[in-house]
């Protein structure tokens, strides 16, 4: 089990027990959904899907990349972690994508993705993800479907409400999951002086609107709670994020006891066009500290690393106006906006109903000055002042709420273990159906814009049991998807994923299907070693590193025979890939490759570096099945003594 509440109460854990061994015995829904319904996931051989899924492979450090309604899966994009697979993070050229202030980190956690926005909608150019572990922000080419930059994010202390975005894809944000002591004495204080010293912080990260570029803009040092998930306004409340806080008694241990002792957490309500002001009229000051940004850089088809040395930060003290804390009921985790931008829906995983905030009730609270006292020198709303109403009984352990845009919100129940859908307007359940088993994240495509395609939901579930053919002590990850076309929501299918899936977003096939990548132009490759030719293969040696500048193309590689290498040597493969045709990589390994293998699109050079550290003669192949002469694309290369 990866969720950490069922161990924080035993009595909810109890009742979720007894409901999900209810609902393991009502085959009459799976039932229906293998006859009737699923037709409605099924996609025929050789026609597409209707929606890319992107979803986050969590501690997998991946993403992956399914159809919908089919939940066939079409790629892992690897981004925070090293794959084997393509030579992500072990090529020379891919491995500054992972370096961090401290040093190369080859692992991360990834738990949420958030799509590029236009004008509220998706507009299929960048998927961003966030490391929660390292904190790291990585944007996603949706042309290629590979890592284009990462961002490492100073002053936090795990990147967890992150990388919500605004409709005009101004900003991504990263708040820190822990507060910690961010400005004393380099961090070296008792943990138990948590209420002295520890605090948190919110990065805005502004996104280059041509090349997607990240770049923080600003950050906001915030009192000592611990960020949890986030929402941009939109529409009318764009200029805002709303962000869930918990542990606003600062405890330094989160035992239930300590952490959930107050009746009530806070919604963090952000006016970020305010924050703007404030840093133009110079309000934000500098700090000095230092953060890793790695950029892949096409037309050299190499990674460029640099460290920055300061950012800009905003003291809340400083910026009246900008922050307010709206009282949220214990432990709030989804904060989640309606698709007109007026509704705020705060889940509290510990709490019995949903409250829900309306965004005019707010501007009207802070006008008038509806109080209720200060947190740390930040206006507390008055709860009734905010709140449009709260959806009672939804169900146990309310965590994620999506939107139709047909006026119906669906949230999900980790511990009862199931999706309610209700009525923004009267705020009446209308509609409840069992996940199998307690779903984390739900995800409706376009779900978190402003023009949701209300027609499939999927839950991202965190427990498998008996769903599928068991492997060992580990099950696979269950997804579920759902048809919300109607009144009733209906099972359709259920599909494994990979890692440990958090959020996800879907957009429609029709955005990227025909804007893809097909080949890397050779005559545009400014790769450092590139030959674009057979004719510029060759091997040169500098010091104790050879550098062999190596050709692909089907079904040679060239130079094919290597000597000269000497014991202890270091061997620089720079392939590249002649090929001009649409899906013809070409891989290389070599016979006991200290690393990895790679793979080389069309029109690409990639480098293998090796090191030889022992006498012989070392074939090396190509491990991509490239043609019918696919195994005649080797070579041997020899290794003499010093
Ligand atoms: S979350 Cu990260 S613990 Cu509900 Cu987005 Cu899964
Ligand atoms: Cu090239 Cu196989």
């Amino acid at each position: 089990m990866k969720f950490c509440y069922f161990k924080t109460c035993a009595v909810l854990m109890m009742t979720s027990a007894c409901l999900l061994s209810m609902q393991s015995c009502k085959p009459k829904t799976a039932q229906s959904a293998a006859t009737g319904d699923a037709a409605k996931s099924f996609v025929a051989p050789g026609k597409y899907d209707e929606f890319y899924n992107v979803v986050s492979g969590g501690f997998n450090g991946q993403i992956g990349i399914y159809g919908i309604p089919s939940g066939r899966l079409f790629r892992i994009v690897p981004v925070f972690s090293q794959s084997p697979e393509s030579g992500y993070g072990f090529s020379e050229e891919t491995k500054p994508m992972l370096n961090t202030s401290h040093g190369f980190v080859p692992w991360d956690d990834l738990h949420h993705i958030a799509l590029s926005q236009t004008k509220g909608e998706h507009d299929g150019r960048w998927a961003f993800a966030n490391g929660n572990n390292t904190p790291r922000l990585a944007r996603i080419d949706l042309t290629t479907f590979r890592t284009s930059e990462i961002l490492e994010i100073p002053n936090s202390a795990g990147n967890h409400a992150s990388p919500f975005i605004t409709e005009n894809s101004e900003y991504i944000v990263a708040a820190t999951r822990f507060s910690v002591p961010l400005d004393d004495q380099n961090g070296d204080v008792p943990i138990n002086t948590y209420k002295q010293h520890f605090k948190g912080s919110i990065s805005f990260v502004a996104i280059n609107p041509a090349s997607g570029e990240m770049g923080i803009a600003f950050q906001i040092r915030t009192p000592g709670v611990n960020f949890d998930l986030s929402r941009a306004g939109k529409g009318k409340s764009h200029g805002w994020f709303f962000f869930s806080c918990y542990n606003s008694e600062k405890a330094n241990t989160l035992l239930e006891v300590n952490a959930s002792q107050k009746d009530k957490d806070f919604v963090m309500a952000v006016n970020w066009k305010k924050a703007e002001e404030y840093v133009k009229s110079g309000k934000a000051k500098k700090q000095a500290v230092k953060y890793a940004h790695n950029v892949y850089d096409e037309k050299t088809h190499t990674a460029i690393s640099t460290v920055k040395n300061e950012v800009l930060v905003l003291d809340p003290a400083d910026c009246p106006g900008m922050l307010y804390l709206i009282p949220c009921p214990k432990s709030p985790h989804g904060t989640d906006v309606d698709p007109t931008g007026e509704y705020i829906v705060a889940s509290g995983k510990l709490a019995a109903s949903i409250p829900v905030f309306s965004y005019t009730k707010i501007q009207k609270a802070i006008a008038d000055k509806a109080f209720d006292g200060e947190y740390d020198g930040i206006p507390v709303i008055k709860y009734e002042a905010a709140l449009h109403g709260e959806v009672t009984k939804p169900g146990l352990g309310p965590l994620h709420t999506e939107f139709d845009g047909k006026g119906n919100a669906y949230t999900s129940m980790f511990v009862s273990s199931e999706i309610v859908k209700w009525s923004i307007n009267d705020l009446k359940v209308l509609d409840r159906v069992p996940t199998y088993y307690s779903i984390g994240h739900l995800s409706v495509p376009g779900g978190p814009t402003a023009k949701p395609h209300g027609k499939y939901m999927i839950a991202y579930n965190k427990i498998t049991k008996d769903r599928y053919l068991p492997t060992g002590p580990e099950l696979t990850q269950s997804a579920q998807l759902y048809d919300i076309s109607g009144e009733k929501m209906k099972l359709l299918l259920d599909f494994p994923t990979t890692g440990e899936p958090h959020y996800a977003e879907a957009l429609p096939a029709s955005m990227l299907k025909d804007k893809q990548k097909k080949i890397f132009k050779i005559e545009e490759n400014a790769h450092a070693y590139v030959a674009k030719g057979e004719g510029q293969a060759k091997v040169e040696r500098k010091g104790n590193q050879v550098h062999v500048w190596m050709t692909a193309i089907r079904s040679h590689l060239t130079p094919d025979n290597i000597e000269g290498v000497k014991l202890g040597d270091e061997v620089f493969f720079h392939i590249t890939n002649l090929e001009q045709d649409w899906d013809v990589p070409h891989g290389f390994a070599i016979k006991g490759a200290n690393n990895a293998e790679i793979l080389i699109m069309p029109g690409e050079t990639q480098t293998l570096k090796w090191v030889a550290d022992r006498t012989g003669i070392f074939p090396f192949y190509c491990t991509d099945f490239c043609s019918a002469l696919h195994q005649e694309m080797s070579g041997y290369l020899r290794v003499s003594p010093v």
